[in-house]
Parts: structure tokens; C-alpha cells; sequence
């Protein structure tokens, strides 16, 4: 279940393809119509708000939901938690539509006018790691943020991807996991029709991927307890990661662990409300489904006493 977010061919250092995406965005003068501000005088001001994995430069990423939600959404803050740009897909395959320029430009619109925007790297866009400390057109990029909220918690920022035991250890094999994955597949499609001949009956799928499942599960619960269990020893009361693509907000022994999940799947964001209450978000805004809600649409996904 990681490979299914974490497939792709792993380079280093690569920073081409960021360039080049930057480039796309930065040639895009001309204001497109998701770049209307005028939503951002609403009252749905946050003091800070959190997202990650958005994936920018693959089909899956949500872009025009995003647009809608930081257009409904102004804040003071807005930290980028990594995996923003996909670099392993776009090196792959140069995939760069219009709403993917336009969240750029939204980006480095919100960081001129005032926001200040914090970009944490990620694994599939550590060519961006490469720029930390420095700042590009006012978003400033680092390798690991510390944010203390308005009721003075102090919080760890980081996109998560260090716990990754194996991606970390050896992304061959990560990669190597969702091509054996995939084979596995056809080859049980292959055995099966072989079987069928021999009049054998079908054999199931589904012990196969439950135990898949489980293990997703506890990979899960290991990285969401290693993190909070790091986030601790580095004395923070809390941490704010993403990365494994679920959204989640809870007390670990006693410190907060928070992932604000992805643009995906989920269109989840980490907001921190001005008193300092931290909120998970789940975006359900749609102008083509047919229960779309306008504005306030963001709705808790979960809560913690702040
Ligand atoms: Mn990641």
C-alpha cells in the first residue's frame, strides 16, 4: 500500500525538472480565473493552515479542489509540507496542466501579498531540499520548520519521509515492491486462467490482499507512533507531518501528532484557528457534483482539545 504513493523511479539532485515546472509557472503572466482573489476577503480566515502531498505534475493531483480551498481560505501562514512538486512523475512523464501552473502562481501570489509561506521538502520533491534556507519568490524553503502556535505549543514541521524505513534505507526496493506488486497481479490473472483450463477452481485474491492491507496498517500505526515518539525526545509538544497520505489528528502519549493527509485523495488541511485550536479539514467543495456547497464548506474531519 506505500508503493501505491511512493512508486516511481528515485533520483537525487535532479533539479531539471523543478526548473523546468517553475519555469511553466513563472511564464504564465497572464492571470487565468483561478487566480481571482476576490474570495480571499471572506471571513474564513485561518491563523496558519497546512497541506502536503499535493503532488503537482501528476493526474491524481486534486488541483482545482486545492484552487477552491485556498481561494475560500486566506491565512497568515501557510506551510507546504512537502511533496508538493512530483518529481519522480515528471521525470518520468511531463505531465503539467493549467491548474497545476495556476496553484503555483497562487502560492507565490499568497507569500507577495503577505502570507508567509514555509515549503518542507518531501521525498518526491527533495530536489527542492537543495534550496533550503534560501527563499524563491518569497516562500522560504527548509528542510524542517518549528511552528508555535498562538497558545505558545511548540510544533515540529516535517514532511515524514525520514521514517520511512525503506524508502529511506533503499527506494530501489520501494520501487521494486510496486513493479513485483503489479507482476503479482498478472500473474495471478495468468495462474488463474491456467487453472481454469486444468479445471481447477479460481483462486482468491483476497488473502492476498488482506494481508497486504494489514500490513498497511501496521506501517501506519509505526510511523504515526515513531514520529510522535521523535517529536517528543526533540522535546515539542506536537508535530506536523504528511507523507503517508492520512490524515489524522491525535494525543500519542501525550504529544499531538498531526498529518494533514493529501490533495489526492482526501483534499485534507491542518488549520490553526487564531486562538490556537488546531482543526483537520476535509475539503468537499465540488462544482460538479451536485451537492456542492459554497464557501464554510470545509468541514471537521476531527477534533482535539487545543
Ligand atoms: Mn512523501
Amino acid at each position: 500500500m506505500l508503493s501505491r504513493f511512493d512508486s516511481g523511479l528515485p533520483f537525487r539532485g535532479n533539479p531539471g525538472v523543478a526548473a523546468r515546472a517553475l519555469q511553466a509557472a513563472a511564464n504564465d503572466v497572464p492571470e487565468s480565473p483561478h487566480d481571482d482573489e476576490a474570495g480571499e476577503a471572506g471571513g474564513n480566515r485561518f491563523r496558519t493552515i497546512f497541506i502536503s502531498d499535493l503532488h503537482l505534475g501528476t493526474p491524481g493531483c486534486q488541483a482545482s479542489a486545492l484552487l477552491d480551498f485556498l481561494k475560500e481560505h486566506p491565512s497568515e501562514q501557510l506551510y507546504l509540507v512537502g511533496d508538493i512538486i512530483d518529481g519522480w512523475q515528471l521525470k518520468r512523464r511531463w505531465f503539467w496542466p493549467q491548474t497545476h501552473n495556476d496553484v503555483v502562481q497562487k502560492l507565490l501570489r499568497r507569500a507577495r501579498k503577505g502570507c508567509r509561506v514555509v515549503y518542507v521538502p518531501g521525498n518526491h520533491d527533495e530536489f527542492a531540499r537543495e534550496f533550503a534556507t534560501h527563499s524563491f519568490g518569497g516562500i522560504e524553503v527548509i528542510n524542517e520548520a518549528v511552528h508555535v502556535t498562538a497558545d505558545g505549543r511548540r510544533l515540529w514541521i516535517i514532511h515524514g519521509d525520514y521514517f520511512d524505513g525503506v524508502i529511506q534505507c533503499a527506494k530501489w526496493l520501494a520501487y521494486l515492491g510496486d513493479n513485483l506488486y503489479e507482476f503479482t497481479l498478472k500473474l495471478n490473472r495468468h495462474l488463474n486462467s491456467m487453472r481454469a483450463r486444468l479445471g481447477l477452481p479460481y483462486w482468491s485474491l483476497s488473502a492476498y490482499l488482506k494481508q497486504k492491507v494489514k500490513k498497511a496498517l501496521n506501517y501506519v500505526t509505526d510511523f504515526e507512533n515513531a514520529v510522535a515518539a521523535e517529536a517528543r525526545h526533540r522535546g515539542y509538544q506536537g508535530v506536523v507531518c504528511g507523507h503517508i497520505h492520512r490524515a489524522e489528528m491525535r494525543d500519542i502519549q501525550g504529544t499531538l501528532y498531526c498529518n494533514d493527509g493529501d490533495w489526492v485523495e482526501s483534499r485534507t488541511a491542518l488549520v490553526e484557528h487564531f486562538d490556537g485550536r488546531l482543526e483537520l479539514l476535509h475539503w468537499r467543495a465540488d462544482p460538479a457534483s451536485p451537492d456542492w456547497r459554497p464557501a464554510a464548506v470545509a468541514q471537521p474531519a476531527n477534533r482535539v482539545a487545543a
